[in-house]
């Protein structure tokens, strides 16, 4: 079974409950955890702020900070075998999609290794004019972290925000989504191996409300930095209120695919696929909402109609599948409910729109690949993130409207658009509220570059320098080098 981990202990949770993993794919049972509650997560803030307000963490050498977290690359890259199938047979996904992760992950905990290492953001010297002073910005850890994590990608956004933490000098505990626990417990021991002091990281398993709302209310806690659902986040910003915590919120999107008549035809549609249906549609960033140009709206509905249908379905490790399974039944009915939602306000069913018939598939909570044409902005399966396999056709005239339907959303995670006219391409970009903007692409992205939403989607930056500047604090430290009386009030 797998425990807590906290003070550099690993321990049952103190009411002795226990959470059983099922593989999404298939029912089978993955694994048995520790269900915390409130208690247990007081004891691991207690042991995180004692090991902030102690030390030596916060005040270790960030080149020595730099190094530890090149080892836990190192240890990932070692163990890839073992984290991938671990997250594979948690959230159900390919396990080809796992390592891919488990590749990103490890060049995250390189990429924040050596931004540490290099001392970038460690400050700077003010010119005050004047001689007798020294005066400097400095940037501080914050101080106790509650990082709260989803299971889509569940190692990939817990790397997000532990790594920056870690070489920022903080001290952390962790929450990961009570669905998908055991790659973060993988992740403590790499964590120990690489030699982390006690205290420094700390692991509750459990639910929402009874380990991440209490992680967002503690008084002990100096920052809470959330990826998950909307609802979810605004619980966790009001939570924080009181105490006025840092906060930083990743609350997925409604993404425009913006497809002018003047793209390359076939890698739009053929990108348009990826952009919804990796990961059954299970990604922050996915493309949902196609918008396409009036003069090739019928063709490339087709053509990505036909794309769709070909998508076949299966578990972490059948090697024909092209995607998987949705995390839980509940998520099922909840796309189901969007879908049949979107028929009934007038949207017309191109493909998918069950569960397939497949009787291998029967177990796992799969969900065919889903387009809908003809829908129109009012429609709930456009405005909300369904989080599964469905894509929304609108149409478009003029690149005004297109600017103007992709901005129609409360959310602004990312966005793409496709065309051959780079005056067009840019102008576009540069008009969409969107934290990540892709230009005939869809989903790349890299650790040295800053990744986060606009309006809904939250604040905050993860990844780049922003993404470790967001775990520092910044303190101006003036020094009177000769002091003397100033005598104002003689
Ligand atoms: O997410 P939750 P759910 C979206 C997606 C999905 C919807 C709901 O649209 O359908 O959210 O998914 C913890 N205080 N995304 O319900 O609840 C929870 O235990 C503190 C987008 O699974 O947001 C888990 O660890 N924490 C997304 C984490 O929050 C609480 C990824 C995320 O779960 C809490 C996942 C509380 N009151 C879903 N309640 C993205 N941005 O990529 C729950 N949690």
């Amino acid at each position: 079974m797998s425990e807590l981990f906290i003070g550099g202990r690993w321990t049952a949770a103190l009411d002795e409950r226990v959470r059983e993993i099922r593989c999404p794919a298939d029912g089978t049972l993955v694994g048995a955890v520790a269900e915390a509650g409130p208690k247990d997560v007081t004891a691991a803030i207690a042991a995180a702020r004692d090991a902030f307000d102690r030390g030596p963490w916060p005040t270790t050498p960030v080149a020595e900070r730099g190094r530890l977290l090149l080892r836990v690359a190192d240890l990932l890259e070692r163990d890839k075998a073992v984290f991938a199938r671990a997250e594979s047979l948690d959230t159900g996904k390919r396990l080809v999609e796992s390592e891919y992760d488990l590749d990103d992950i490890a060049n995250c905990f390189r990429y924040f290794g050596e931004l540490t290492a290099s001392g970038a953001g460690a400050g700077r010297i003010v010119d005050t004019g004047r001689s007798d002073t020294d005066s400097r910005v400095v940037h501080e850890p914050v101080g106790v972290c509650a990082l709260i994590t989803p299971w889509n990608y569940p190692l990939l956004q817990t790397a997000w925000k532990v790594a920056p933490a870690l070489g920022a000098g903080n001290t952390f505990v962790l929450k990961p989504s009570e669905l998908t626990p055991h790659t973060a417990v993988l992740l403590m021991r790499a964590l120990v191996e690489a030699g982390l002091p006690d205290g420094v990281a700390n692991l509750v398993l459990g639910s929402g409300p009874e380990v991440g709302a209490p992680l967002a209310e503690d008084p002990r806690v100096d920052l809470v930095s959330f990826t998950g659902g909307l609802a979810t986040g605004r619980r966790i910003m009001a939570a924080a209120a009181p105490t006025v915590k840092r906060i930083a919120l990743e609350l997925g999107g409604k993404n425009p695919n913006v497809v002018f008549a003047d793209a390359d035809f076939d890698t739009a549609v053929d990108h348009a696929l990826t952009a919804v249906f990796l990961h059954s549609g299970q990604v922050c960033s996915a493309g949902a909402r196609l918008l396409v140009q009036d003069e090739v709206h019928d063709a490339f509905v087709d053509a990505v109609v036909e794309g769709a249908r070909r998508i076949r379905l299966g578990g972490p490790f059948d090697e024909e599948a092209r995607t998987g399974p949705l995390i839980s039944a509940a998520h099922r009915a909840k796309v189901e409910a969007y879908v049949a939602a979107g028929i009934a306000e007038g949207a017309v069913l191109r493909c998918g729109g069950a569960r397939p018939d497949d009787p291998t598939l029967a177990e796992g909570f799969y969900y065919l690949p889903t387009v809908l044409d003809e829908c129109t902005a009012g429609m709930s399966v456009v405005r909300d993130e369904s989080f599964g396999p469905v894509l929304t056709v609108e149409r478009f005239g003029t690149e005004e409207e297109a600017v103007a339907l992709a901005n129609d959303t409360v959310y602004g995670l990312a966005g793409a658009v496709w065309t051959g006219d780079v005056g067009r391409a840019h102008r576009v970009a540069s008009r969409l509220r969107a934290g990540t903007v892709w230009i005939n692409d869809f989903h790349p992205y890299v650790p040295q570059a800053e990744w986060g939403g606009m309006k809904q989607s939250g604040f905050g930056r993860e990844l780049g320098p922003t993404g470790l500047a967001e775990y520092q604090e910044t303190k101006h430290v003036w020094h009177n080098l000769a002091p003397r009386p100033q005598g104002w009030f003689e």
